[in-house]
């Protein structure tokens, strides 16, 4: 497990921010914290943990609906195809980039041309449903690649 050192809680506010150790799309599954030995004149020295809070949210979105109709069809390859290879002005550019995750079909990490394959291998192929979030709206259970995905209004 990789510990990334946040730093040390004393005085007056005592809290700390992981903000600026995050990226979008990280996943923080443990918090350690430590107490300090010596160094405090309280008779109750140590960090009392009042309050751990998180806010954030994690995007949601159905996978392979490349064009955002709701509706996983050919015109979700087609439109993988149309982002890959198509004018500047093609209108998956835009779909596709703001839910990368989402054009993302086998879930590797990377968009390209077997994400338009593994969609048609579904619809013709009997090649089985996409990875989750398939059928219904849920976060990218693999978060740790680069992609995002920063609008898929259907799920909003
Ligand atoms: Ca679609
Ligand atoms: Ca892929
Ligand atoms: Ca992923």
């Amino acid at each position: 497990m990789d510990w990334i050192e946040i730093g040390v809680v004393r005085g007056q506010p005592t809290g700390l921010d992981i903000e600026p150790y995050a990226k979008p799309g990280d996943y923080f599954r443990f918090v350690r914290m430590v107490d300090v030995k010596g160094g405090g004149q309280s008779p109750a020295r140590g960090a009392d943990i009042d309050a751990v809070g998180a806010i954030g949210s994690v995007p949601i979105f159905k996978r392979g609906d490349t064009n955002v109709s709701v509706q996983v069809d050919i015109a979700d390859a087609v439109c993988i195809l149309n982002y890959l290879f198509g004018e500047s002005d093609a209108p998956c550019k835009e779909s596709v980039g703001k839910c990368e995750d989402g054009a993302d079909a086998n879930d590797d990490g990377d968009i390209n041309i077997g994400d338009a394959i593994r969609i048609l291998n579904y619809l013709f192929e009997e090649g089985g449903t996409l990875p989750d979030p398939f059928g219904s709206c849920g976060p990218d259970p693999t978060g740790g690649d680069r992609l995002g995905c920063a609008s898929y209004p259907p799920c909003d």
